[in-house]
């Protein structure tokens, strides 16, 4: 990458043979895999826009492999990509330039309940759901949810801070670590496991590393705080006639509903795709401009809370509500068959954007000509988690290395004062426009950090840092 020290296996260099036996020796035979066919899930995002070809997959089995297999490579100079659930989006755990896949999916496994005090350990293999299910059984909730929840892994989604669908109420995944072990580029394990949810004793080592996107360290196991159980949940679709109603009624319900767990937007074309391409069925008869998907969540039933928010809107067309299981499933799907929907028609460049409340409503409204006036074959889809800023702008129509649309709309967000990134990361998809939002100064101290941690420049060398210019 050029900032760290240059790496001494080249991408058109095969597999060193004392390398591949090192390797063997740590995992196992069985967890190093070579074969093509079996790496190529690994070599390949979920959008199928980043492909990459990697050396080999190593499938360490615990902590102590890990630090293992990273103190190997660091020795040889090859490059790792950390990868868990493979759901990342932004390139960011494909190996696209040759690099090893360190796979952390064998690290799964609850390791501690702690009822008393609220919070989990796990490994950094485990996935989203299976930690709100262990969660669940102890009479808790974890904070964070996501579509990807059956697939994304714990030690993915804290090595992207990862946000979801309920940040509004509980914060992003940065928000829940309360205790962290890592490998870092060293070979070093760092462990602060402890769990003390007031711990002024210097650094946070964990909140560094929570969104370093595996530049830093291997995160291979969490401790999480726990949040209470909402047993009683309504789940809601409003309808508006304008875009600028609907972020209006979001503000009103953000200030005016303890109860509110998600606020999440579409609009109609995205609707129409969802129904045509998953089957599912339209929440209403007619057409409208914006959709507000709003889920409350209480010990008690928050349906009349709900009820007095939504009679105080103003340029509400219709509404519909569930309360039962099949039927909140149903409404949801308009909202999280976006992503599915959408790659349908082939692979999108994916813009995960904040913009701050003010622009809201006209970014929304005038980033699709944004898109045009850089690419005419363009067609933009525009979903996201309106409670917290967040545009998920899905753009296709356009080849998966043209950047040009991805160019304009990234200026576009940072002259409205928002950010880049939400809760994807940067990965390899967006290091060139890291910039717009991080000053020479900040990039800087990035790099002495990514130096400090990592001096061999082994771990995930693709990504975040932007190439100096
Ligand atoms: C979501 O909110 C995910 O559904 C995916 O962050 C967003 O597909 C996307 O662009
Ligand atoms: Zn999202």
């Amino acid at each position: 990458m050029g900032d760290c020290q240059p790496l001494r296996w080249r991408e058109d260099e095969h597999m060193p043979a004392d390398l591949l036996e090192q390797l063997r020796e740590v995992v196992g035979p069985a967890h190093v895999i070579l074969e093509s066919e079996v790496m190529a899930s690994y070599a390949i995002d979920w959008t199928g826009r980043f492909k990459g070809h990697p050396r080999a997959v190593v499938r360490p089995g615990d902590g102590s492999e890990v630090a293992a297999v990273v103190a190997v490579c660091k020795e040889a100079g090859a490059a790792l990509v950390p990868q868990g659930g493979n759901t990342g989006l932004v390139g960011g755990g494909v190996p696209l330039a040759g690099e090893l896949v360190l796979s952390l999916r064998r690290l799964a496994g609850v390791t501690d309940v702690d009822t008393l005090g609220g919070q989990l350990a796990v490994g950094a293999g485990t996935t989203v759901a299976d930690v709100q299910a262990a969660a669940a059984s102890a009479g808790w909730a974890y904070g964070v949810d996501l579509g990807s929840r059956d697939s994304a892994t714990i030690g993915g989604t804290v090595a992207t801070n990862a946000g979801g669908l309920q940040v509004l109420r509980h914060g992003a995944t940065k928000a829940q670590l309360v205790g962290f072990e890592a490998v870092l580029g060293t070979g070093e394990t760092v462990s602060h496991m402890g769990g003390l949810m007031k711990d002024n004793t210097g650094y946070d080592l964990g909140g560094l590393l929570c969104g370093s996107e595996g530049t830093l360290g291997l995160v291979t196991a969490a401790r999480l705080r726990l949040v209470p159980l909402s047993p009683e949940h309504v789940t809601s679709i409003v309808a508006f006639s304008t875009t600028a109603a609907a972020v209006d009624a979001a503000s009103l319900l953000r200030r005016s509903l303890p109860e509110l767990q998600s606020l999440e937007f579409f609009l109609q074309p995205g609707l129409d795709l969802v129904c045509r391409a998953t089957g599912t069925a339209p929440p209403f008869r007619g057409q409208h401009q914006a959709y507000l998907l709003v889920e409350a969540a209480a010990q008690h039933d928050p349906l009349a809370a709900l009820a007095a928010v939504f009679d105080s809107m103003a340029g509400v067309e219709d509404v519909a509500v569930a309360t039962d299981h099949a039927r909140r499933a149903q409404l949801w799907r308009c909202r999280e068959g976006h992503t599915e929907a959408i790659n349908t028609l082939g692979a999108p460049h994916k813009l995960d954007v904040t913009l701050p409340a003010r622009a809201l409503a006209a970014f929304i409204d005038h980033v699709p000509e944004v898109v045009r006036g850089a690419d005419r074959e363009a067609v933009t889809w525009l979903f996201g988690h309106v409670g917290d800023g967040n545009v998920h702008v899905n753009v296709t129509g356009i080849e998966p290395d043209d950047d040009t649309v991805d160019d304009h709309v990234m200026h576009y967000v940072a002259e409205l004062g928002g950010s880049i990134s939400s809760e994807h990361g940067i990965g390899t998809a967006k290091r060139a426009w890291l910039h717009l939002n991080r000053s020479e100064s900040e990039l800087a101290a990035f790099r002495r950090l990514k130096t400090a941690f990592d001096p061999a420049g082994i771990l995930n060398p693709n990504v975040l840092l932007p190439h100096r210019r």
